[in-house]
């Protein structure tokens, strides 16, 4: 069976973590996956700070094993979460888009373990150094808000700068994903668009519908021209949106009025005019099926390539 320090650190049975995605991870998928033996996240960026605490209380009832909050460090209401996961009893935050270290006095007070998303060497060794327990080193493979560097260089580049544990992030889709993040270095993998896809999701019936359609050309990444760039499925939405900022004569206020909103109607309304964020290998996901069967088929594909690896060798 995997095991790795990450299982011990965080309480989980498999060393899998379930993409904190915003509008998606509730209560529903995050429970589903901690009692497959992940570690399920809530995401912080969902209707408002009180419709997350709700999310938490359920996940409580859901399960009694350890799951954990995504802190989206851009989302107008990142301070308040921040604070509101102290006072629900959260043990372990991952976070996105940006620096926490403005949080984490008052997160390591409280006990809480930090996880941060870095897309970058520098980032890294900085959240290593305010005390981060792990970090999820993110390659430009995944869905929602990328960096530069994808997941092949990113690890490997990571794991040799830190000391603390990584989780291997972007791109990864089955066991085979699996596998080769442990021979990057990764003490963990976090998979988001695979769960999409899970029969205990909420999303939207034809957001699912569109995951399972798409190929592996199925992604574009917009708003780089906005200093924030998005992977999404190519739909007429992002059609426009990498239009709009192609044209000199639309300004930048304009592109953002037209994408706010976007995640939300795609999540909630299955609209064909918002925004699918999904990573290059939504084009891997093939089936509706319980979260349970995606952690099984993930961790046991992946223990099954491990065992058969010294084959390759002469
Ligand atoms: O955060 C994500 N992915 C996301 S957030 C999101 S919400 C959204 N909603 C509407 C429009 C756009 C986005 C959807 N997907 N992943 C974690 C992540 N963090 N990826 C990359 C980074 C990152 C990048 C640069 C983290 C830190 C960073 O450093 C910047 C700094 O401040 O040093």
């Amino acid at each position: 069976m995997i095991k790795s320090k990450i299982c011990e650190i965080l309480g989980i049975r498999y060393p899998l973590l379930q993409g904190g995605m915003a509008w998606v991870a509730d209560a529903s998928l995050a429970s589903a996956v901690s009692n497959a033996g992940g570690l399920g996240l809530i995401s912080s960026i969902n209707a408002g700070t009180e419709a997350v605490r709700n999310e938490i209380r359920k996940c409580k009832e859901l399960t009694d094993k350890p799951f954990g909050v995504n802190i989206m460090l851009q989302a107008p209401n990142a301070a308040e979460v921040a604070q509101m996961v102290t006072e629900e009893g959260i043990r372990i935050l991952t976070t996105g888009a940006g620096s926490p270290a403005q949080y984490m006095e008052a997160w390591k007070a409280a006990g809480i373990k930090v996880i941060p998303v870095v897309a970058s060497v520098a980032l890294a060794l900085k959240m290593q150094s305010i005390g981060a327990t792990a970090v999820i080193a993110e390659g430009a493979e995944s869905g929602g808000h990328v960096g530069e560097l994808h997941t092949m260089a990113l690890v490997p580049q990571v794991v040799d700068a830190l000391d603390i544990p990584v989780i291997a992030a972007g791109g990864i889709g089955d066991g085979r994903g699996v596998a080769a993040a442990f021979m990057l270095g990764a003490d963990g993998v976090q998979v988001a668009t695979r769960f999409l896809a899970a029969e205990e999701c909420t999303v939207h019936q034809s957001y699912k519908e569109k995951i399972i359609k798409a190929s592996d050309i199925s992604t574009i990444v917009t708003g780089k021209t906005l200093g924030h760039p998005v992977r999404s499925l190519k739909t007429p939405f992002s059609n426009t949106f990498a239009k709009m900022e192609a044209d000199p004569a639309v300004t930048p206020e304009e592109i953002l009025a037209f994408g706010t909103g976007a995640l939300r109607k795609a999540v909630k309304e299955g609209d064909p005019n918002g925004s699918y964020m999904a990573g290059e290998c939504a084009g891997m996901v093939k089936r509706i099926e319980p979260a349970k069967d995606i952690v099984e088929d993930l961790i046991g594909g992946a223990e099954k390539l491990l065992a058969s690896a010294p084959g390759l060798l002469a």
